[in-house]
């Protein structure tokens, strides 16, 4: 078993703490590396390596650092297999999901590594003569980035990739479930060349790394993704320095099936949508709303593929299905199930665990099909877990009226091949992304990334917007007429 260090200041090296914690596969329990229990001390260590190491990475040319994150997403590449594998194993999703964390993390760093050439402003007309005004965008400092375990490898990516090529330095610290996939991310920036210093690294609880990079004053910025409660606790400690948080949380995610939908492609894209990574992506679908006249083909031919679906080694090309990332989540996905059945809601396939064979030492639950009431606690709170609540509507109306009722707004989707309605759902949906006959997952890194609600604080990562969290704008005025001109006061000259 490896025994992995801390990354401060270019080097792997000891906590000042020994004790350490173990990642373990969720498939079989076999332990796959230790890590330490970071401190508070080491959190200071590394702010005084980020500090050390800001105005160089400030200056270095945005270009230049577009090329280190180049060479990273190029190693990347070459290792994507073996990187795949470490998702899978570690997390738990199956091996074409693995690899497609790891794609999806190459996809932003080659993106946003172009950005090093534009990093844009605006210039606008003054209005005084001989006066210009512009824009340019600055690094922040040293900024923190906290990560979840669901894709281990892609949003580390989004955020460090957008924290780097702004100029910031950065502590990163990953979720305790993966940090070998998030080890293996830094030793790969280490490779790529990346300055001492500018990258950190750092593991450990949450209540005591997790909080000092928050509350230090000197970490400038916070990017967090992870659930509700967690995402209020940051930003609300954060707000009392008046940092600037972004925080991506949960998902209660719609898709919509309606009359004249092409009902096969939406069965795919729902099973896609709910079961993919074992529902443990903030987009996975967890709601599906089938207009009554299509409601029984759609149960019918939807309950019969779930129980197609393979369970087992995610590792195994032939599995769609793996285990859940923990005992921990398992424990939450079997308590809603509970709690469904106990609401009164018919559980219409799966939600077992399995047991025996090989699924004795991992965290294996079958898919389960809820027919739902919308109120129900099911219907309503965040489960991220393969559970999906299926409720019939009569109308549209009613279906964007349940879509909308919940106090989250990340994804959304319809299947219809009505042009109208496709139009008025990307209008009424109150999420921040919508998908029209596609599932709610599968995000591309060049389009913003967020939602509304209770998901977020407003912020939108990946895309366009991917550097507004990483960068401060500095509103420029360059007076050339070689007098005092006043703004607001001064009349333009009569000879004009
Ligand atoms: C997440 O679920 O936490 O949309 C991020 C998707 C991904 C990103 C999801 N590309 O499925």
């Amino acid at each position: 078993m490896q025994k992995y260090g801390l990354y401060i200041d270019g080097k792997w090296v000891k906590s000042v703490n020994d004790k350490t914690f173990e990642t373990t596969n969720p498939a079989t329990g076999e332990v796959l590396a230790s890590f330490p229990q970071g401190t508070k001390d080491d959190v200071l260590k590394a702010i005084a390596a980020a500090e050390k190491a800001f105005p160089g990475w400030k200056k270095y040319p945005a270009p230049k650092r577009g090329e280190i994150i180049l060479n990273t997403a190029t190693i990347m590449r070459e290792k994507k297999d073996e990187l795949g594998e470490t998702v899978t194993k570690e997390m738990g999703k199956i091996i074409a999901e693995g690899k497609g964390d790891v794609q999806e993390s190459i996809d932003f760093l080659e993106y946003i590594a172009g950005e090093g050439r534009r990093l844009l402003g605006e210039t606008t007309p003054s209005e005084l003569q001989n006066k210009f005004c512009m824009t340019v965008r600055q690094p922040i400092g040293i900024v923190g980035c906290i990560t979840p375990w669901n894709f281990p490898t892609a949003i580390p990516c989004w955020k460090l990739g957008a924290a780097l090529i702004s100029g910031n330095t950065v502590l990163f610290k990953p979720a305790s479930l993966t940090p070998l996939c998030a080890a293996k991310l830094v030793e790969i920036f280490h490779e790529a060349g990346l300055p001492a210093g500018v990258l950190n690294f750092i593991t450990g609880p949450a209540n005591t790394v997790g909080y000092e990079i928050v509350e230090n004053p000197k970490v400038k910025a916070i990017s967090f993704t992870g659930g509700v409660s967690a995402g209020i606790d940051v930003y609300t400690r954060a707000a009392k320095l008046l940092k600037p948080v972004e925080v991506e949380l949960g998902g209660k995610n719609p898709q919509i099936i309606m009359d004249d939908a092409n009902i096969d492609l939406a069965i795919e894209g729902v099973l896609f949508g709910a079961f993919g990574s074992q529902g443990q992506r903030c987009t996975a679908t967890s709601r599906l709303l089938i207009h009554e006249k299509v409601y029984k083909e759609v149960m019918e031919k939807l309950v019969m593929r779930t129980n197609t679906l393979k369970i087992g080694n995610p590792l195994d090309p032939k599995v769609n299905v793996g285990p859940v990332a923990s005992e921990e989540q398992l424990k939450t996905v079997l308590k809603y199930i509970d709690i469904g059945i106990k609401e009164g809601a018919k559980l219409r396939c799966g939600g077992k665990k399995l047991t025996g064979r090989i699924y004795e030492k991992g965290f294996f639950v079958q898919p389960a099909i809820f027919e739902a009431k919308h109120g129900m606690r099911i219907t309503k709170e965040e489960i991220f877990g393969p559970v999906l609540s299926v409720m019939k509507v009569k109308n549209y109306e009613e279906a964007i009226k349940i879509a909308n009722d919940v106090e989250y707004g990340l994804s959304s989707s319809i299947y219809t091949k009505n042009i109208n309605l496709a139009f008025r759902a990307i209008e009424d949906f109150e999420t921040g992304i919508t998908y029209i006959n596609a599932p709610t997952i599968g995000a591309e890194v060049h389009l913003p990334f967020g939602g509304i609600k209770n998901t977020g604080n407003g912020g939108r990562e990946a895309g366009t917007t991917a550097i507004d969290e990483f960068t401060e704008i500095k509103t420029v005025f360059i007076d050339y007429s070689n007098k005092l001109q006043k703004a607001q006061i001064e009349e333009l000259s009569e000879n004009m």
